[in-house]
This record gives C-alpha cells, structure tokens and sequence, in this order.
C-alpha cells in the first residue's frame, strides 16, 4: 500500500508491569506501526515492577536496546506506552534514536488520516495538549548531567516562546473547533426536529463497523485492513422493516489506551453516538482479543455518557470463525451477507421501542399536517376517507406529541 522504501525500521520496546496483557499489547504495537510506516524489526520486552522515572525500562536494558536497534539498522525506537518528556529525551541520548510513544504513534495515524477540516483541527489539538507538557528546555538538571550534549532541547528562552506560542496555538484551535461544533450541533438538532431515528455502529478499530455500514446501505465508505481508516463520522440513509428512514452513523474505532485528550478532542464526533437512539457495538469475531476489545469499546461508551443508550453487540467476521455462533452476540458477515437480515430485524425490534407505530385521521382542513410527517419519513400507507386524510405511520417518540392530537383507530382498509 505504501512505497517500502519510505518505511522506517522500529524497535519496539515495553515494560511488562503486569496492567495489561504485553503480548496482546505488543501485536497490536505491532499493526499500529505498520498503519503509521514503520516494520517493526525486533520486540523488547522487560519484566518490571517498577518502571525507572529517568528512562522508562531499566538503563542496562536501554543499552540492550540500543545495541539490538544498532545491530538491525533500526530507524526508531517505539515504546508501548506514555513517556514523560525526559524519559523520551533520556532514551533518545542512550540510543541515539529518535523515541516514540504509544500516544504519539497513535496521534500520528490519526493525523495521516484526518480529511476533513474538523478532523484536522482536533487531531492537531489533541497533538499540542500532548506535547505541551512534554517540552524540555536546557534549564533542567538533566540536561546538564551530559555537560555539553544536553542541547538536545530548546534553550531557556526558545522553550518559553515556544510554550506560549503552542498555548495560543490551542486556544485558537478550540475556538475554531467550537464553532464547527456548534454548527453540527444545529444539524443535530434538526435531524431531532425530523424525528429520524438514528443507529450508530461502534467498536474497536479494523472489526469491520465500514464494511457493515456498506454492505448495510449499499455504500462505498472506505473500509480497509489498517487500523482507523474511518475518522469522521459517516452517515447513511437505511431502511428496516416499517421504518424507511433510518440514520446508520459510522464513527472513529477505539483502541485500548486510547490516548486521552484524544477521546476528549473527538468528542462532538462521537457526539453521533451520544445522540443516537440505538447504538451497534461491533466485534471481530476472528480476533481473539475480542473480549479486552470489547472491554474498552465500553468503557469509551461509558465515558462519552452512553450508558442509557439501548445497545446490541454483533459478531462480524463470522466467515473466519467456525464457531461464531457460540460467541454473546449476533453473528454477522460483512463480507459475505451472512446474518443481514437477522441484524435487519433486530434493528427494527430495538428501534420500535424509540418510535411509536400509529393510525392518524387528518381533518381535510388538516391535511396538510400530513406532509410534515410525509417529510419526516415514515408514512406506510395513507388514504382519503369521508372524514380526511387516513394515514399509517411509524413516528418517532420524541415528536409523537406533535401529532397525537390526530390518533385515530386502526380502520380495516
Ligand atoms: N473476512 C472478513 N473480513 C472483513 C469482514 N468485514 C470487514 N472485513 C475486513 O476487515 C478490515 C477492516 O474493515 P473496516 O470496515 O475498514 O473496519 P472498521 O471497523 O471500519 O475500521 P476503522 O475505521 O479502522 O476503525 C478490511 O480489510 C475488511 O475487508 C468480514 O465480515 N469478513
Ligand atoms: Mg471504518
């Protein structure tokens, strides 16, 4: 997908303190360097209980790195987790290398990428909040132990300048994003005002949410093997059983450890799943990390304030899994349409506790309250009768008010 050549060769270094599982941890270092273009040439990793405040993993273990990245031509050290900003500079003198972290690698594949300007804006946002208290000027002890070589960083002065031009940098960005928002926030609100109901598709990142948005809708969203291929969020028009109108929302994918500020700086993107009225949480039934996966697709739901929101999970993938069926949740396949139609049904079952199914008489001199509701989607069969304008309609809850006035009973037709 991309040139080789270009590709950096990384080191992949972590600390094992026993929070999380290293080896899962360590192969999904593993994918997000391949998204971000770097191979990933060797794997470090060290037991420890505690890790060194001053280099992160164990200064002989910093040598051994050091040599390994030596021996394997390596470009880039990658460290599986946050780094202050000293350990980050404290590796990088050991090795001579530029040193990542794991936020900021993910922070990088969101900045490839980000296509929208929103997109951009938050990414850069999320990108400067990072860094900000990273900075290291020559003023620090540190620096000073290495006598002449510690000029890595920015003098006294530049540091300063520079901090006050990152912090300004940020306000600026929060405003623009703030206003972006706002204007979402109106288009929101008259999706509301329509009363279309809307589904958001959820999930760790790469478990196919695209592919099932596509298959679903008949659309062409960029779905592909890397990981957060999508990152603004796509809507579609879909339609299931009684509803033909129908909003199908495809958002950014999670990932454990998902840095911070960046949860944060996407938020009005997920606002999409905060406002939806059924939320589809995705698993990748070939993975076998889909129990931690789903985990922290929770959690994140949870943060966002997503809690009350009616949610199912389905399985999809279920083409690579023989044994789906045994898996807590509905076996899908995006690739193949296998369990479409199930999905189908199950949507419209969730959705229809959200709207209400009814029978309304307009008055001929009422009529024309018929087209709003025509507007807003869902009429499923209507006719003129002595008394006005018969219609059958699905509405959803929160503009039933509107229109009970006009309740009438089922007629036969
Ligand atoms: N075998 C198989 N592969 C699938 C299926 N659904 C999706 N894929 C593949 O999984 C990869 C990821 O699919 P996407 O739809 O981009 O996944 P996503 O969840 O949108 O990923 P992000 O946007 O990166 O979070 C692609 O290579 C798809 O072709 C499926 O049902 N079966
Ligand atoms: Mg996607």
């Amino acid at each position: 997908m991309e040139d080789t050549q270009n590709r950096q060769r990384a080191v992949l270094v972590a600390a094992d303190t026993g929070e999380w599982d290293p080896d899962e941890s360590m192969a999904e270092l593993v994918s997000l360097c391949d998204t971000a273009g770097a191979d990933a040439v060797a794997e470090v990793i060290q037991q420890s209980d505690k890790l060194n405040p001053a280099t992160y993993i164990g200064s002989g273990k910093a040598m051994e790195v050091k040599d390994i990245a030596e021996r394997l031509n390596a470009d880039i050290i990658v460290v599986d987790d946050s780094l202050t900003g000293i350990q980050t500079r404290n590796l990088e003198e050991i090795t001579g290398l530029p040193v990542i972290d794991r936020t900021v690698l993910i922070l990088d594949i969101f900045a490839r990428n980000a296509k929208t300007a929103e997109g951009k804006i938050q990414v850069e946002l999320a990108q400067l909040e990072y860094r900000l208290p990273r900075l290291l000027g020559a003023g620090s002890g540190l620096s000073q132990q290495g006598g002449g070589i510690g000029t890595r960083g920015p003098g006294e002065t530049k540091l300063e300048s520079d901090r006050r031009h990152i912090r300004s940098r940020i306000q600026s960005l929060k405003e623009k994003l703030n206003k972006m928002e706002q204007r979402r926030e109106v288009t929101r609100r008259f999706r509301k005002r329509d009363g279309i109901p809307t589904v958001a598709l959820v999930g760790y990142t790469n478990v196919g949410k695209s592919s099932l948005m596509n298959r679903l809708t008949g659309s062409d969203v960029l779905a592909e093997d890397r990981l957060f291929a999508t990152l603004d969020p796509t809507v579609r028009r879909l339609s299931v059983g009684n509803l033909q109108h129908v909003l199908l929302v495809d958002t950014v994918g999670f990932v454990s450890r998902l840095p911070h500020g960046l949860v944060k700086a996407f938020k009005s993107t997920l606002d999409e799943v905060r406002f939806a009225d059924l939320i589809i949480i995705v698993a990748d039934a070939s993975d076998p990390s889909w129990g931690s996966q789903l985990d922290v697709t929770k959690e994140v739901l949870e943060e966002l304030g997503c809690s009350e929101i009616p949610c199912m999970t389905v399985f999809n993938k279920c083409d690579l899994n023989d044994a789906a069926k045994a898996l807590p949740g509905l076996p899908v396949s995006a690739k193949t349409g296998y369990g479409m139609d199930a999905l189908l049904e199950k949507i419209s079952e969730m959705l229809s506790e959200s709207v209400v199914h009814c029978f309304l008489l307009f008055p001929f001199q009422e009529a024309g309250r018929a087209a709003s509701l025509r507007n807003r989607g869902n009429i499923l069969s209507e006719r003129w009768t002595e008394e006005g304008l018969y219609v059958e309609a699905t509405v959803e809850r929160t503009i039933w008010p509107r229109f009970i006035q006009y309740s009438a009973e089922k007629s036969s037709p």
